[in-house]
């Protein structure tokens, strides 16, 4: 499908290429789902990516979280994301100063040199994006930010007025692709939406199909809702790769969460 037809005003209004990237990815695999990886094993990742990568639109990493991590490793879950047509992003969480955070998108996972996208945190102000930034040039490549401006975790501390002043800070840096909005409350996905317009994205975790809470205060809605509510991109994890079967637990996210869009 066309995307500024699947899309509307988000495909005319979204400044950032990546956004347009995963836009078009998403209506060549007719699905919105990002995967949370979150496995302990590179081999894992490598057979999750050969079961679900076709209807799948990005990679979600936490890459510290791999046991006995190398760089040599690693480029074989590049290699094979890629050859899925999968955009690459390092839910890194930032939230330290500018010059910090440039420092570690390079250290030993390197994460500038093949994440597309990553996450960053904004308590500590607008020039964290800027490090990140910074980081991207040095190895002549663009990426875009993901800032968190809801959380899914239960008794987060991400209130009303933390959410506005990270949005005034997405929108005032080029970088920042959108932000990362809670799954688990239609209603303040909705709210969400309205203050952010067109113009970014919003990329929902905390979704899932049957359950409503996670291990250790996670909150999930339903991957649809979240759609309608204004969501662009859902974030599921367990809910696929703790399934017994993957490949149709994927399939099931893609084709309600396109359907979602269509509807939209
Ligand atoms: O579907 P799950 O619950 O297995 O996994 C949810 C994934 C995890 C979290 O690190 C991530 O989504 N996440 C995020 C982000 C930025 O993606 C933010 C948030 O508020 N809650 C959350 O669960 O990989």
């Amino acid at each position: 499908m066309n995307a500024e037809d699947a899309w509307g005003p988000r495909w005319v209004n979204c400044a950032h290429p990546l956004s347009h990237e995963f836009m078009r990815v998403a209506c060549e695999k007719e699905s919105l789902v990002v995967l949370a990886a979150d496995l302990p094993h590179v081999s894992g990742i490598l057979q999750l990516i050969e079961d679900v990568g076709d209807c799948v639109c990005a990679l979600k990493t936490h890459v510290d979280m791999v046991d006995g991590f190398s760089m040599e490793d690693w480029s074989k879950v590049v290699e094979a994301a890629r050859s899925k047509g999968m955009l690459l992003f390092e839910d890194r969480k930032f939230a330290d100063i500018g010059r910090v955070a440039q420092t570690q998108m390079g250290g030993m996972y390197d994460i500038r040199s093949w994440a597309d996208l990553v996450t960053s945190h904004s308590v500590s102000g607008p020039d964290v994006v800027d490090g990140i930034a910074a980081a991207w040039d040095d190895v002549e490549r663009v990426g875009g930010v993901l800032l968190l401006a809801q959380m899914s975790s239960s008794g987060n501390l991400l209130g009303e007025s933390y959410t506005d002043a990270t949005l005034d800070i997405g929108r005032a840096s080029p970088h920042v692709l959108g932000y990362i909005g809670n799954g688990s409350s239609g209603v303040e996905l909705k709210e969400l939406r309205a203050k952010v317009g067109e113009g970014q994205m919003i990329w929902t975790p905390g979704v899932n199909l049957s359950a409503k809470e996670g291990v250790m205060g996670q909150r999930y809605g339903n991957p649809a809702e979240a759609v309608l509510a204004g969501s662009d991109a859902i974030i599921v994890g367990t809910g696929i790769h703790k399934s017994a079967d993957p490949a149709s637990a994927a399939r099931e996210y893609a084709s309600s969460s396109w359907e979602a869009l269509l509807e939209r």
